[in-house]
């Protein structure tokens, strides 16, 4: 067949062949193993125009792929008349560069297709400086073929990120920059701890979960927020607080946020720990999951990954089975919920289950926190300092004649250690009004 001219080439979108390698030790064996990264190259705006897939027993250390494979690989980039190949693996630099030698086209990986979304998604400041610096930390040992296929995006990434100029000339500018992007993405960070401990008294919900689980919807349907929804990978990278009105009573600050990935890549994960702050703080996090999806259980397992890496694998945390309406077959959601037990079904998109959610939510917001009345000496410094900063004080009275101070706080149960631990006096005391109202 004959081949598009460069000018054809550059009004189309790009092609992309998607490759995928199993290896004996797969964490998530499925039916259709191209699906997620299929949905990724869509996501970043590429047509599919063709899949291979191997089995292996290792990874060949050249070009991760069998030699006969690679061969078979470039007839079907040929014969698909593909502008590039995607792998679904993480490839080291000397991969890469072998695999493009070899099929005389760009060869991105999946990180890079993931960064590649992230930069062309990133709205906000603070998104736009985490991204960039994924990307530098990623294109650091990469330096030598960096950057050129992003430049498909017109005024994109090279102008968002690093333009490829900049890289070549000085490994060490781009050190530099790393430092100033960490610099300042701390700065943004210590303004957000700030920010978000200083929000007040209510309570504060997180939405957490695999990207594309509905997380916006259910945003939208509680807050009524408007929150950009969309069937794509990543449609949300900045996180959202609106006020959730109970419907019994109360509210709750709800936050929507950046979605989570199998494999998401550490640099982002490290560098979005501004945006997911709010996640970080909150009282409870809801665990949104699509219930519909073949992949339910590793889906879950790749968030618990997540969330381990941010230390928040201890939070207090709602399972949330979403789109329970595209699930045909009963047995099936029965048996997930048998499986997770305490979990709450819902549809967001159909408002379905949301009382029930909100039932689940205020018992678990008002079970987490206690009204208690601390006495303690007027000079202990640390307690004071330390329930300022984490209680909720209602109340306090001194008592000059024995310099000590009594303060009636509403503060999270697990507060209780720290303070016997120093030694304040705690007593309880009845709720004086719910936690929630
Ligand atoms: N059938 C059905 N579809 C839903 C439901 N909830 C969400 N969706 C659809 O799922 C897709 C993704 O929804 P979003 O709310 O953007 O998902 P998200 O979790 O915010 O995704 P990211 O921001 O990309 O991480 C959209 O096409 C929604 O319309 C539901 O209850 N039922
Ligand atoms: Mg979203």
């Amino acid at each position: 067949m004959t081949r598009t001219t460069t000018s054809e080439r550059l009004d189309r979108p790009e092609r992309a062949v998607l490759a995928g390698a199993i290896l004996p030790h797969d964490d998530h064996p499925t039916e259709d193993p191209l699906d997620e990264i299929r949905g990724l190259a869509e996501s970043a705006g590429l047509v599919v125009v063709g899949e291979s897939l191997q089995k292996r027993q290792k990874v060949d250390t050249a070009t991760y792929i069998g030699s006969g494979k690679v061969e078979e690989l470039k007839r079907l980039v040929e014969s698909s008349d593909a502008d590039l190949v995607i792998f679904d693996v993480d490839l080291g630099p000397g991969q890469t560069r072998n695999l493009e030698k070899a099929l005389e086209v760009k060869v991105i990986d999946r990180t890079e297709v993931i960064l590649d979304i992230f930069a062309s998604r990133a709205r906000t400041h603070e998104a736009q400086l985490q991204v960039e610096l994924a990307q530098l930390e990623y294109a650091m040992p990469r330096l030598k073929r960096m950057w050129t296929h992003l430049s498909r995006y017109k005024g994109g990434v090279g102008v968002r990120g690093p333009g490829e100029k900049q890289l070549e000339e000085d490994r060490r500018l781009v050190a530099h920059r790393i430092q100033e992007l960490k610099a300042k993405l701390s700065k943004v960070q210590s303004r957000k701890e700030r920010e978000v401990a200083g929000r007040g008294e209510e309570p504060t919900v997180s939405l957490v979960g695999y990207t594309n689980a509905g997380k916006s919807t259910l945003m939208n349907a509680l807050t009524g927020a408007g929150v950009h929804v969309e069937d794509k990978l990543f449609a949300t990278l900045d996180t959202r607080t609106r006020r959730w009105r109970f419907k019994g009573g109360g509210l709750a600050l709800l936050s929507d946020t950046v979605g989570f990935i199998r494999k998401l890549p550490h640099s982002l994960v490290a560098s979005f720990k501004a945006t997911l702050e709010e996640a970080r703080q909150s009282d409870l996090l809801l665990h949104v999951v699509d219930a519909s999806s073949p992949e339910v259980d590793s889906q879950i397992g790749a968030v618990n990954a997540v969330l381990e890496e941010l230390g928040l694998s201890e939070h207090p945390m709602l399972l949330v089975f979403n789109k329970i309406d595209r699930i045909r077959d009963r047995s099936d959601l029965e048996a997930l919920l048998k499986k997770f037990d305490g979990a709450i079904a819902i549809a967001a998109a159909k408002t379905i289950g949301l009382d029930r959610l909100e039932q689940a939510v205020r018992e678990q917001l008002d079970e987490r926190s206690l009204d208690v009345e601390v006495e303690t000496a007027t000079a202990d410094g640390v307690v004071l300092s330390y329930l300022a900063r984490h209680a909720r004080i209602l109340d306090r009275k001194y008592d000059e004649s024995s310099d000590r101070v009594s303060l009636a706080c509403r503060l999270p149960r697990r507060l209780l250690d720290f303070l016997h631990e120093h030694g304040a006096k705690v007593r309880y005391r009845e709720r004086l009004y719910s936690n929630t109202l």
